[in-house]
């Protein structure tokens, strides 16, 4: 068995990786929505389910909101209950895409109406902000035109700049604008923030607290996603990531479970980017959802994936490969790169593990909890829904 080395453990100890609420609920394809067993009746119970993840895995401290999915009356009570739960509510997430007032866009829409509902949503998202201690703003848009000619894409970039603008304004101090590009769907003839340049392009206007969050489902086929990683890093202005798995377009599968050496070719470039380092205020996020498998240890195996893929691109020997690139030494380069990620940091991860007061096998010992058979027999008739619900 490799032993990890205790710098690649000090830094692994650090990560934490947040997990969306909307992963909890019902969710599936725009074909059927599969319902499952125990499904959350409320926000709060999604928070339950939560902080299993975190219970069992050590790096999953906080949760993400998606408005109005999470709406509640009292936020600040919402917040409270998380921490007694041992978690704390994360990255807001508006949604400007299930409006009839949105049918033609929101925050870039030529309908000044359509414009300020978009922007009064995220408006009430800060104020949602203030009273959960969150940090991040994340703007995901469904904005786009299904046929040339349709829109006039030099007046809709206008038109994004001014609303962001505007709701960047209103951000308090310690408040961040994360803003998540796509590159197609659900517009298909031209998205309004389709890369990850049209992004920075806007962040880069706002300010230093706006940066661009990477989903690693946002892009077409063939991407060198690691790449953008890099420059985004270069540019100080990597905010987020939203991890998952796709083997066609933006299919939300389990992070690491389609292209295991491409988490780790994108964690390697973190970890060399200092994207892990102390402040680097890069959020780790999942998002996903499980359609058919179950929820709670659908992100179990989320988290441990990520933290696998974290710990060979630790174990990296950044020297020899260093040596390796500057004698020219193309094979001997590519030999030290594959070695970390060959390592199979499994056993050691169970035993640090262990060392912490954590199981071992996560996935095996919230299995044998009995929480899975409880939830399905309390929560009868729970309807909480993540997409496609
Ligand atoms: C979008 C995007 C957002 C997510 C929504 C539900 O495709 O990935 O991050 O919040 O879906
Ligand atoms: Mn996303």
């Amino acid at each position: 068995m490799a032993d990890l080395p205790a710098a690649v453990l000090d830094t692994l100890s650090t990560v934490a990786i947040e997990l969306p609420s909307w992963a909890f609920g019902n969710s599936g394809t725009r074909f059927r929505v599969w319902p499952s067993a125990g499904t959350p009746r409320t926000v709060q119970e999604k928070l339950a389910d939560a902080a299993q993840v975190h219970a069992y895995t050590g790096a999953a401290p906080s949760v993400a909101l998606h408005i109005p999915w999470d709406t509640v009356d009292d936020y600040a009570a919402l917040r409270a209950l998380a921490e007694d739960l041992g978690v704390r509510l994360g990255t807001i997430n508006s949604n400007t895409f299930q409006d009839e007032a949105y049918k033609f866009g929101s925050l870039t829409s030529s309908d000044p109406g359509a414009r300020r509902a978009a922007v009064e949503h995220h408006l009430e998202c800060i104020e949602i902000m203030h009273a959960t201690g969150s940090r991040d703003l994340k703007i995901w848009l469904a904005d786009g035109a299904n046929y040339p000619g349709q829109n006039d894409l030099r007046r809709r970039q206008d038109n994004l700049a001014t609303s962001l603008a505007e709701i960047y304004a209103a951000l308090g101090p310690e408040q961040r604008l994360v803003l998540e590009y796509k590159f197609f769907e659900p517009a298909f003839y031209s998205t309004d923030v389709p890369d990850w340049g049209t992004a920075y392009a806007h962040v880069l206007a706002l300010g230093d607290r706006a940066m661009v969050c990477l989903d690693t489902g946002h892009h077409a086929p063939g991407t060198n996603i690691e790449q953008i990683v890099t420059t985004l890093l270069r540019l100080g202005k990597l905010g987020s990531f939203d991890f998952n798995s796709r083997f066609y377009a933006d299919d939300d599968l389990i992070v690491g479970a389609a292209d295991p050496y491409q988490l780790y070719r994108i964690m390697v470039e973190v970890v060399r980017g200092g994207g892990l380092d102390a402040g680097s205020g890069v959020a780790l996020m999942l998002d996903q959802c499980h359609n058919i498998e179950a929820k709670i240890p659908g992100q179990i195996r989320s988290v441990l994936n990520v933290l696998e893929a974290t710990a060979k691109a630790l174990l990296l020997d950044r020297a020899a490969l260093e040596a390796a690139q500057d004698a020219n030494d193309v094979l001997a380069a590519n030999e030290i790169f594959m070695d970390a990620f060959w390592t199979d940091v499994r056993p050691a991860l169970a035993a640090w593990r262990e060392e912490r007061g954590l199981p071992a096998d996560p996935q095996k010992a919230f299995g044998e909890s009995g929480y899975l058979e409880k939830i399905a027999a309390d929560r009868v008739g729970g309807t909480q829904a993540g997409w496609g619900a």
